[in-house]
């Protein structure tokens, strides 16, 4: 099937323009497409399933913002929330019953979280909860795993130092040598790793924070029985078990992967979903961890927009979406569908034995590398090469996948028959122009 001849001129131009302002001409690096390759569509407006970029090319939109828009862009009943809303006021700084209503759904489909904060990104929900958990446990290093990402805070933008008792190695310019030595980094799925590092230090973790189902690695899968095990573990020494579900939380269920898997952790972090595609995250966890932050407790933490009224706005009307009989029945049937499509397309061109595709319920990544890829170190072995061909050939029949072999891919509910007809003819497509 041929591709329309596309022009991007009018984002090459945006892009140019933009590159005076911001570094690399983005808000966010990933959203360069350095890794992919070219220069960044524009976006005009979305709807549906669909993204339109300031040339008029229309996209099946995987990225949905990085997660927030499960229901697909503009819902109806998401728009005229935050009109309403909007017409109250955009911020007071000041205490609403929204709030209140918002967290009371929160707590319903996350019975862990007995106390929460909303702040205003997953970056500082993650940052408040590893400072809630030092301050409640009095320990000062905390444990992760290589390639969960925790937003841009210093101690979450470590790597892992070489051994098992080293020191965690700053991940980015400007990280303190000694603000990364206390983040330890275990290899995703490797339980005995765990182990060791918390021997190794006995007694100094505080706690270890968790992508229950990876998504920034690209899909990481647990195995069976390592999340239960690593809650067992948590809760023997003494350290708490956080649960970033930034990603997870309201995609792979309405009460996220600790739904879906059964677990009860200590700390949860929540974001994209809960804001409905408006600003919004939370942290929370035990009551009694949770009476130990401000004004209740010593350990501080403050916004100015946390629970903005608009999120608050945003996000009810979302969950209450999400919260209609079967959704995510229908959510797994469709990503079930197009992965289906997707393994089609390169089975019949010959690249059955050389690609892996992760999936959980809505988020999916398709690895360049035989599997399984149960880690960062195996899903590095993909080739990100072909992954950037594959992105650009797909762009082309105008699916916008992540810009990068290292994201997950996200089902939204708007993508019906036509859409995933689009999706598997252009795979097909991809596949057979793959050199
Ligand atoms: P934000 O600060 O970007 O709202 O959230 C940080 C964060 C925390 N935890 C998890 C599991 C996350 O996935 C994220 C952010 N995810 C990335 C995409 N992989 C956001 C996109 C970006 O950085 O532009």
């Amino acid at each position: 099937m041929k591709s329309a001849k596309r022009s991007f001129t009018r984002s090459r131009k945006a892009f140019s323009e933009a590159s005076g302002y911001f570094p690399g001409g983005v808000n966010s690096p990933v959203r360069s497409w350095k890794s992919v390759g070219g220069d960044p569509f524009f976006v005009a407006s979305a709807k549906g399933a669909e993204l339109v970029d300031i040339d008029g090319n229309r996209y099946v939109d995987f990225v949905g913002s990085w997660g927030p828009m499960i229901l697909g862009h503009c819902h109806s009943k998401v728009v005229s929330a935050i009109r309403k809303q909007a017409l109250n006021g955009a911020s007071y700084g000041a205490p609403t019953e929204l709030e209140s209503r918002l967290a009371q759904k929160v707590q319903y489909l996350f019975p862990s979280l007995e106390r929460m904060r909303f702040v205003s990104s997953g970056t500082e929900a993650c940052m408040h909860a590893v400072r809630v958990a030092r301050g409640f446990t009095g320990r000062e290093k905390v444990i992760k795993f290589e390639g969960c990402y925790h937003g841009a805070s210093d101690p979450m933008l470590v790597k892992a130092g070489s051994g098992v008792a080293t020191f965690g190695l700053p991940d980015s310019a400007g990280v303190n040598a000694s603000t990364a030595a206390d983040t330890l980094t275990a290899p995703f799925n490797d339980l005995a790793s765990v182990h060791a590092l918390l021997a190794a230090n006995r007694g100094q973790v505080a706690a270890i924070i968790i992508e229950p189902v990876v998504g920034n690695a690209g899909v990481l899968i647990p195995r069976e029985g390592f999340l239960k095990s690593l809650a067992k573990l948590a809760a023997e020494t003494g350290t708490l078990l956080i649960f970033d579900e930034v990603m997870t939380g309201f995609r792979l269920a309405a009460g996220g992967a600790q739904e879906l898997y059964g677990i009860q952790p200590d700390m949860t972090t929540l974001g994209k979903i809960l804001g409905g595609g408006l600003p919004c995250a939370a942290y929370g966890g035990r009551k009694e961890i949770m009476e130990k932050v401000a004004p209740l407790g010593p350990i501080y933490q403050a916004g100015t927009l946390s629970g903005n009224p608009l999120a608050m706005a945003a996000g009810l009307a979302t969950l209450k979406q999400l919260s209609e009989p079967g959704v995510y029945i229908e959510l797994d049937k469709i990503s079930a569908t197009i992965a289906y499509h997707i393994q089609e397309a390169a089975d019949a061109a010959g690249w059955a034995e050389k690609i892996c595709l992760n999936r959980v319920g809505s988020m999916f990544t398709l690895f360049f590398s035989k599997g399984p890829i149960l880690n960062f170190a195996d899903a590095k072995n993909s080739d990100a090469g072909i992954y950037a061909q594959f992105f650009r050939v797909m762009l082309n029949h105008g699916v916008y996948l992540p810009p990068s072999q290292f994201e997950a891919a996200f089902v939204n509910l708007k993508m019906d028959r036509k859409i995933i007809k689009r999706v598997a003819n252009a795979a097909k497509a991809a596949f057979a122009k793959l050199d």
